[in-house]
C-alpha cells in the first residue's frame, strides 16, 4: 500500500488550526471504518467513493487550489436553490459546505443561540474553529434566504468571510417566481463579477448538460434501488449522495455509472445487501450533510435496509434535471430558474408537492415504512412532520419520527426507538 501523502503545509497555508483538524481526521476516520467499511460484501465501484473520502481534505483540496492558479475561483454553497449550473459556466467550482458533523459547538455557540439547529452550528463551528480547508479556499460562499436560522445566521457569517445571500421565495406564487428568476439573473451577476469570467449561452448549455448527467447517475442509482433486495446499502447510497456535492461532476458521473453497471449485475443476480425480506425504509427529512450518518447507521444496523432519501441529500435534490433546449442565455437562465423552484423544501408553504412525493416514494420503493429525521430545532421540517404523518396514515404506511442533533448522546435512546419500529413493521 502506498504511503499516505501529507498535506500538513498545504492546510497550514489555509490557515487551519492544524491540531484541531488532526482529532476531526481521527474521529471521522473510525466512524468511516466503523459505519461503512465494517459492511460485507460492498460492490467493488465503492472503492472509488472511499478513496475520495479518505481523501476529501487531502487531494480534493489540491484539485480545487490547480483550479485556482488556472484562473478558476471556487463557490462554496448551504443549499440545493443554488444553481451549480452557473458555477460552472463560469469555469469556477461549486462546492457544498460541509455541516454535518458537531465540530466547533462551542465556537458557534458564542454566537448563535444554543437552540439553533445542529446544520447551522455546524457550518458555523467549522469556520470558526478553522478545521474546513474547503471554506479557506472558496473565494465566495453564496446563502440563501430558506429558513429564519441560516438567514440570520449568515447575517453573523459574513463577519468572518464574504457570503452572497440569494432571496428565496417562501411560496411558488406567479409574483414569487418573478422575484426567483430576479434572483438567478443577480447570481449569475455576482458569479461573472467574482469570476471575470463571462457566462454565455454556450457555456452555460454545457454546464446544464453536465448537471444534468450527474444527476440522471443519481436517478439511476436511485432506481436500482427499488429491487428487492437492494444491491446497495442505504449508508452507502447517502455517502455518494453526499459527496456529489464536492466531487468533480464529470468524474462523479463516470464513476457513478460504472458502479451502477456492477449494481445492475447484481440485482439480476439477486445479490443484496441485507436479506429479501428486510424491512424497506424510506428516510424523510431534514438534509444529512456529511459526515451524519448516525440514524441511517442505527437503521441498518438493525437488520433493515434504507431504500430512498426523500432529502435535499436524495430525491429532493435530484429528482428534477433542468429543460436541455433553451437557445439564448436568457431561455437557459428560465430554465434553470424554473427547475430550481420546483424543490419542495419545507421552507416553502404550502408545500403539498412533498407530502405527494413522501406517499409515491414510499410506494415505489415497497418501503415497510417511514422514518421521518428532523433536526431539533428545525421548525420547517419538525413542523412539516404533523403534515408527512397524516399524508402516510392515509395510505397506511407506518412512520417513526426522530428529532435528534449530531451528538451521540441519544444513540442508545434512538436506537431503542428504531428496534421496537422495526420489530413493529416485521
Ligand atoms: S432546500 S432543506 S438545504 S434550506 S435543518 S438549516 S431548514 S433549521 S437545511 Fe435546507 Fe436548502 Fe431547504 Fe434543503 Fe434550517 Fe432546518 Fe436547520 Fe435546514
Amino acid at each position: 500500500m502506498s504511503k499516505k501523502k501529507d498535506y500538513t503545509a498545504m492546510w497550514k497555508d489555509l490557515g487551519i488550526d492544524l491540531a484541531a483538524h488532526d482529532g476531526l481526521l481521527e474521529v471521522l476516520s473510525s466512524a468511516y471504518g466503523e459505519v461503512f467499511l465494517s459492511q460485507s460484501d460492498r460492490p467493488k465501484g465503492l472503492g472509488y467513493f472511499d478513496l475520495l473520502v479518505s481523501e476529501i481534505h487531502g487531494r480534493r483540496i489540491e484539485e480545487l487550489l490547480e483550479a485556482k492558479k488556472r484562473g478558476g475561483k471556487v463557490f462554496g454553497v448551504f443549499c440545493l436553490y443554488v444553481p451549480e449550473e452557473i458555477i460552472l459556466a463560469a469555469d469556477s467550482v461549486c462546492v457544498g459546505l460541509c455541516a454535518g458533523a458537531d465540530v466547533g459547538t462551542q465556537h458557534a455557540e458564542q454566537v448563535l443561540p444554543r437552540n439553533t439547529c445542529a446544520l447551522i452550528k455546524s457550518f458555523v463551528g467549522f469556520k470558526l474553529a478553522r478545521v474546513c480547508p474547503y471554506f479557506e479556499t472558496c473565494d465566495l460562499l453564496i446563502g440563501e434566504t430558506t429558513c429564519d436560522g441560516k438567514k440570520k445566521a449568515y447575517e453573523i457569517f459574513g463577519d468572518f468571510q464574504e457570503t452572497f445571500v440569494m432571496e428565496v421565495p417562501h411560496t411558488k406564487s406567479a409574483q414569487a417566481q418573478v422575484l426567483w428568476r430576479s434572483e438567478i439573473q443577480r447570481l449569475t451577476n455576482k458569479i461573472e463579477e467574482i469570476s471575470g469570467k463571462e457566462i454565455t449561452a454556450g457555456n452555460l448549455s454545457e454546464s446544464v448538460k453536465t448537471v444534468n448527467a450527474k444527476r440522471r447517475a443519481l436517478q439511476r442509482l436511485s432506481a436500482l434501488r427499488r429491487a428487492r433486495p437492494s444491491p446497495i446499502s442505504g449508508r452507502d447510497a447517502l455517502l455518494i449522495n453526499q459527496v456529489q456535492f464536492y466531487d468533480d461532476p464529470v468524474r462523479f458521473t463516470e464513476k457513478l455509472n460504472a458502479l451502477c453497471a456492477e449494481l445492475t449485475e447484481r440485482v439480476a443476480e439477486g445479490t443484496g445487501v441485507a436479506p429479501a425480506a428486510a424491512p424497506r425504509i424510506v428516510v424523510s427529512g431534514c438534509p444529512m450533510a456529511a459526515p451524519n450518518w448516525k440514524v441511517p447507521f442505527l437503521v441498518e444496523k438493525n437488520g433493515a435496509t434504507i431504500v430512498a432519501e426523500e432529502s435535499c441529500v436524495g430525491e429532493r435534490g435530484t429528482r428534477n434535471l433542468v429543460a436541455e433546449d433553451g437557445e439564448t442565455r436568457d431561455d437557459l437562465l428560465d430554465r434553470i430558474a424554473d427547475r430550481y423552484l420546483q424543490v419542495d423544501c419545507a421552507c416553502f408553504t404550502p408545500n403539498t408537492e412533498r407530502l405527494d412525493h413522501v406517499v409515491e416514494m414510499a410506494r415505489d420503493y415497497e418501503a415497510d415504512g417511514v422514518v421521518h429525521y428532523a433536526l431539533q430545532f428545525c421548525a420547517p421540517y419538525t413542523i412539516e412532520a404533523y403534515k408527512v404523518q397524516k399524508a402516510l396514515e392515509r395510505e397506511n404506511v407506518p412512520l417513526l419520527k426522530l428529532e435528534t442533533d449530531y451528538s451521540m448522546e441519544d444513540a442508545a435512546q434512538l436506537d431503542t426507538r428504531v428496534q421496537a419500529f422495526l420489530e413493529m413493521l416485521e
